[in-house]
């Protein structure tokens, strides 16, 4: 008896990833990352001065999403995190700031490349991390595109025109092979030119304060000077977009746009608080997700690679956590979409070399419903840095007029909020209070929520076998660093490595 035929769906179900994907034209993946923003600091989250024309686009053609959280407050754990789709704390060296990023994790841009993409990278992808030493050939965001390299201008130059970057990787990849590109700007990382806001024509009268700041002449200034950066970042992200749509390439390319971490000002950049870790994001497919949609489920950093994942056909490495977005890219609804997205988990260790002896702030935190429940493991440390460097903090001028002003009524909570020590528990109504400047973690009408929501977190850590609980909690302190640390704070510096008496 022979066979049946199969029908053309069962030999493609049948067939291997690339040529499966080659049938359903696999998409290309735009991943935009602006470097320290927080959610509220776009024109289509709400904010009325800074304008980010770019994201408002790719919000309007795909969907908004207004719970989204990184995995860290700070670069190089949640760069790390979001390539890997794990958490900071299940990727060794990699979890933590100016560290190795080990060779043996995969990551979603080889991934891909090992499955036909084409890969490539503007700015900054994974770091800043020593990537070298570890044995990767590149950036595990992907090997860098420079237009002015590759046109052999000169070996020593290179373009900070990420468009114009972007146009010569297209320009470099072979016919019908899709694309895997990560536009990392460094804006609007630190340092500003201070009062460029201003002098661009924008008012300070018309910023709104975030609640955890003094509400002063220089600290609006230096707000302004950050919407400056962040517009840079959007023009060229929509230059990226409309050299996409020119070359018809738009429809069929998923563009996610967001940031790595909250803004470089005290209280949000470096702290669990959610100024540090809610971000703005917006993902488009044309030719697959239904636009003008805003998603209010919550969603992890840990999410975006298994997207990617899904989205080209490829299977995901085991170890993976997170969960693709693709059922919400794919709904045609608004709001609440997939209700089992019900809880994020985010959290840091070392992140500049700001206390004696090299030593970590680890704390963890976990949002669910309109709470965020934050665990700071080591509460006699100094969450922003030992005093009076604060270093965990990047020198500002709004740092530096929150350190003068302390000592006035009005600053000093603000500043305790911004630079003093945490209690190990923390919990803050975000929908009420998104300063986070209510703790609500002694509030007996809350304890029930602390108590459940503590006891969630800590059974997740132990799930994802975090060092922390589970038996190497100092290893942390190990880790070597590759950036410049501080005398004064117990470092030196030895052939190019950093550490302390802790590392080798
Ligand atoms: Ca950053």
């Amino acid at each position: 008896m022979t066979a049946p035929l199969l029908t053309r769906r069962a030999v493609l179900a049948a067939a291997p990833a690339i040529l499966r994907g080659a049938q359903a034209r696999r998409p290309n993946i735009l991943f935009a990352i602006s470097d320290d923003q927080s959610y509220a600091h776009t024109s289509a989250t709400g904010d009325r001065i800074v304008k980010t024309p770019a994201f408002d686009r790719v919000a309007a053609q795909g969907v908004l999403f207004r719970q989204a959280y990184s995995l860290s407050p700070g670069c190089a754990p949640s760069r790390a995190g979001l390539l890997t789709g794990r958490y900071p704390w299940q990727i060794e060296e990699a979890g933590t700031h100016a560290s190795l990023f080990p060779r043996k994790f995969s990551v979603y841009p080889e991934i891909l490349q090992q499955n036909g993409y084409f890969v490539g990278l503007t700015g900054k992808g994974a770091g800043p991390c020593n990537f070298k030493e570890a044995g990767w050939p590149h950036n595990p965001a992907g090997p860098s595109f420079d237009a002015v390299k590759l046109a052999g201008i000169g070996k020593a130059m290179s373009s900070n025109d990420y468009a114009g970057n972007f146009q010569a990787f297209l320009q470099a990849r072979p016919k019908d092979q899709p694309f895997c590109f990560w536009y990392g700007g460094t804006e609007p990382h630190r340092g500003y030119v201070k009062g460029s806001g201003r002098k661009s024509g924008k008012r300070i009268e018309d910023v709104v304060v975030p609640p955890f700041l003094p509400d002063t002449g220089e600290i609006r200034s230096d707000i302004l000077d950050y919407y400056l950066e962040i517009e840079h970042f959007d023009r060229h992200l929509g230059r990226m977009l409309d050299e996409l749509e020119k070359r018809g390439e738009l429809d069929n390319t998923i563009v996610i746009a967001t940031a790595d971490n909250g803004m470089s000002f005290p209280g949000a950049k470096a702290t669990m608080y959610d100024y540090g870790i809610h971000l703005p994001l917006a993902a488009m497919w044309k030719a697959q997700a239904k636009g003008g949609r805003t998603c209010t489920d919550l969603v992890s950093f840990a999410d975006f690679a298994p997207t990617f994942l899904e989205a080209a056909g490829v299977a995901r490495p085991t170890p993976m956590v997170g969960r693709s977005l693709l059922n919400i890219l794919r709904s045609t609804r608004s709001g609440a979409i997939d209700p089992e997205r019900t809880r994020i988990f985010s959290g840091r260790e070392r992140h500049s070399h700001a206390r004696f002896d090299n030593l970590s702030y680890p704390a963890r935190a976990m949002r669910e419903g309109n709470f965020l429940y934050v665990w700071n493991m080591k509460p006699g440390r100094w969450p922003a840095g030992d005093p009076e460097q604060y270093a965990d903090i990047d020198g500002a001028p709004s740092k530096d007029w929150m350190m003068a002003h302390r000592a006035d009524p009005k600053v000093q909570p603000l500043f305790e909020h911004g630079f003093g020590k945490r209690p190990e528990e923390q919990l803050f109504d975000v929908a009420k209070d998104p300063g986070c400047l209510r703790n609500l973690a002694s509030d007996p009408t809350h304890a029930a929520t602390r108590q459940s929501m503590r006891s969630t977190l800590e059974a997740a850590l132990r799930q994802h076998n975090d060092p922390r609980l589970t038996g190497n909690p100092d290893i942390w302190e190990r880790y070597p660093r590759y950036s410049p640390m501080r005398p004064e704070l117990g470092g030196f510096a030895e052939q190019g490595k950093y550490n302390t008496k802790y590392g080798k």
